[in-house]
């Protein structure tokens, strides 16, 4: 039986006021499991690494025009950016939503092709349409010429290709009239609005989408961010879409914060099982946790017609490797046009990506972080199962961005012992020879040029699990010892960047840089920075080095005047340390508050003084 939105609300309130036990009032039980059914449930979503996101709406109609003007800000938050009013909203695009070119198997192609292995669409966006047919609103697809429930055939087609159905939904609703707070330039009457039975409506949605379409892999929650929305509705809503797909992957979205990362959290801070960094990478991952990058090809997740900022597929390409070699998962956003085609640009990209992942896709799917703590100006690196069955081994994926002039690659700090199993992938006739000296592995005879310029992957392996020492940084055979950006192990916001093969994107105190260093004789030792920042930046720069071998340690500290210009480097002395021989750790670090950014950090470098 289908009812309208006002009769829908008179009926919610009707059945609140009878005390009808709803999806809210009458709690499921909480949410528990072991770390192992946790990894079990979570085991496919870590292995799939790469999935595809769908923002399509009644947004995508408009395509970021309302009232004759192309309004800035995404396509999907039109209904605020233009400050329409959401009945109008309603009214003028429920009658236009026609997508007739829809054709759900093409968009599951699409995703299939290029690598994807889930699928998460908008059933409902911040506008609050149902993209499917809801019973309890008539603000769905059903009310418009196109009357076909686009998450049944979408799912249908996204399984028949082996990939997995996932929905995203928003909290956050801009046209129910008992969703708060009210967009301030809506005039609807806020008195009779009641967010418990938003939070009702809400899960009666939530149970239509996870008890009708079969086994759905996430749920992507959004639009969590309101001051409405709290840790007790999220704790409730995670345990009742729990409770109706017990292996379905709940994002941190769920509740207020975005911090939960661990499911059920038994201290009950948040809830989420993981996070979800939106249009970033994390400089460092998001060691021990399951994370998720969400981004556009564009800047907008919903089509908009004027929006032409497209990423190339290299880009897309590298950021999939950066993000599998930091163990998290990249979701790529498609904005389908009001017709139901996907932009071309976005097919063209989808298609070489596809392309590279046909021939290096192992080195992504069910990969795990690469095990270096450091990275390689080279590229990138993941780990995956070794190849030899039986006895345990890994093999490790060379993701080479910049190919070695010298057609070698070298590891070090790794102990373990190597395979003599190595190959170029897509170049069957590339024998790299692969070996061990002092100071780790090197990888040779890998071509002279890079099978695919986008990245080349070189697959080596070794026996047993890395056994990865602390890469030690040690004199040159001038004496200096060079501690530099790559070799850098690096906390909290700093950034290796490639324009200056510098440490940049340094914004507090408490992010550190830091290189284990072999001093090789008793002595006092010259400290020196190699730095630029611009005219506002710069600072006190405070240099740490603990003797590990001996104990004890020894800090200095220089202010380091502001320079022209973040590319504009001179190396400065800091000042000199007495250290004996042997293995120290130095770290650097702001030691005053940052302005927009400290400095960007070439080198540190240590020469023995008499
Ligand atoms: O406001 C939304 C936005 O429209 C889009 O859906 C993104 C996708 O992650 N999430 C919210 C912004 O964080």
């Amino acid at each position: 039986m289908r009812t309208t939105l006002a009769a829908a609300s008179a009926a919610v309130v009707l059945g609140s006021m009878l005390a009808a036990p709803s999806a809210v009032n009458a709690p499921p039980p909480a949410f528990k499991e072991t770390r192992a059914e946790r990894d079990a449930r979570m085991a496919w979503w870590r292995s799939a690494r790469f999935g595809m996101f769908i923002h399509f709406g009644l947004y995508s109609t408009p395509a970021g025009v309302w009232d004759g003007k192309d309004w800035p800000g995404v396509g999907e938050w039109l209904l605020t950016n233009a400050k329409a009013d959401p009945i109008a909203y309603q009214k003028t695009l429920v009658p236009q939503f026609n997508p007739v070119k829809f054709d759900a198997k093409q968009w599951a192609d699409i995703a299939r092709d290029a690598g994807m292995q889930y699928v998460v669409i908008t059933t409902k966006h911040h506008d609050g349409f149902a993209l499917w047919n809801s019973a309890v609103s008539d603000y769905d697809v059903m009310a418009t010429p196109f009357k076909r429930d686009i998450m049944k055939e979408l799912s249908d087609a996204v399984r028949a290709d082996g990939l997995t159905m996932c929905w995203y939904h928003s909290i956050m609703d801009w046209h129910h009239p008992d969703y708060q707070p009210r967009r301030e330039w809506d005039k609807r009457p806020v008195d009779p609005a009641s967010f418990p039975r938003y939070v009702d409506y809400m899960q009666a949605q939530l149970k239509e989408l996870l008890t009708q379409y079969g086994p759905i892999g996430i749920l992507w929650f959004d639009g969590e961010w309101e001051g409405t929305w709290n840790h007790d509705w999220g704790k409730k809503t995670d345990d009742f879409v729990r409770s109706l797909q017990p292996r379905i992957i709940v994002n941190n979205r769920v509740d207020s914060g975005r911090a939960g990362m661990e499911g059920f959290s038994a201290d009950e801070k948040s809830r989420g099982d993981y996070g979800t960094p939106e249009q970033t990478i994390p400089p460092n991952g998001m060691p021990g946790k399951d994370w998720e990058t969400c981004m556009t090809m564009n800047d907008t997740w919903g089509f908009k017609a004027s929006d032409h900022h497209w990423k190339d597929a290299r880009e897309m390409i590298r950021m999939l490797c950066d993000i599998a070699s930091k163990g998290g998962n990249f979701l790529l956003n498609v904005g389908p046009k009001g017709d139901g085609t996907i932009p071309q640009e976005s097919i063209d990209r989808l298609k070489r990506m596809g392309e590279w992942m046909k021939v290096n896709g192992t080195a992504i799917h069910g990969t795990e972080a690469s095990p270096f703590p450091r990275k390689f100006q080279w590229g990138r690196i993941t780990q995956g199962v070794g190849p030899l069955s039986g006895r345990e081994s890994t093999t490790l994926n060379l993701l080479v961005f910049e190919w070695p002039k010298d057609g070698t690659l070298r590891l070090p700090g790794i102990g373990n012992e190597v395979l003599p199993v190595a190959s170029v992938l897509g170049a069957p006739d590339r024998k790299p020879t692969v070996a061990r000296d002092a100071d780790g592995i090197v990888v040779s005879n890998i071509g002279a040029a890079p099978v695919d310029a986008d990245a080349t992957v070189v697959q080596i392996a070794i026996a047993g699990k890395p056994q990865v020492e602390p890469f030690m940084v040690k004199a040159n055979s001038l004496g200096l010892i060079a501690c530099t950006a790559a070799d850098a192990v690096v906390t909290g916001s700093i950034q290796y960047e490639d324009r200056f093969q510098n440490l940049g994107w340094w914004r507090d105190t408490a992010s550190t840089a830091s290189w284990d260093i072999v001093v090789p004789a008793d002595g006092n030792y010259q400290v020196s920075v190699d730095y630029a920042c611009n005219g506002t930046c710069g600072g006190d720069f405070e240099v740490s080095i603990v003797d590990v071998d001996n104990g004890g340690s020894s800090q200095i500290t220089q202010n380091l005047p502001p320079r022209k210009d973040w590319g504009d480097f001179k190396t400065v002395q800091v000042g000199v340390l007495p250290l004996k021989a042997g293995h120290h750790a130095v770290t650097v670090k702001a030691a005053s508050k940052p302005g927009e950014s400290f400095i960007n950090l070439r080198n540190v470098t240590l020469r023995r003084v008499e």
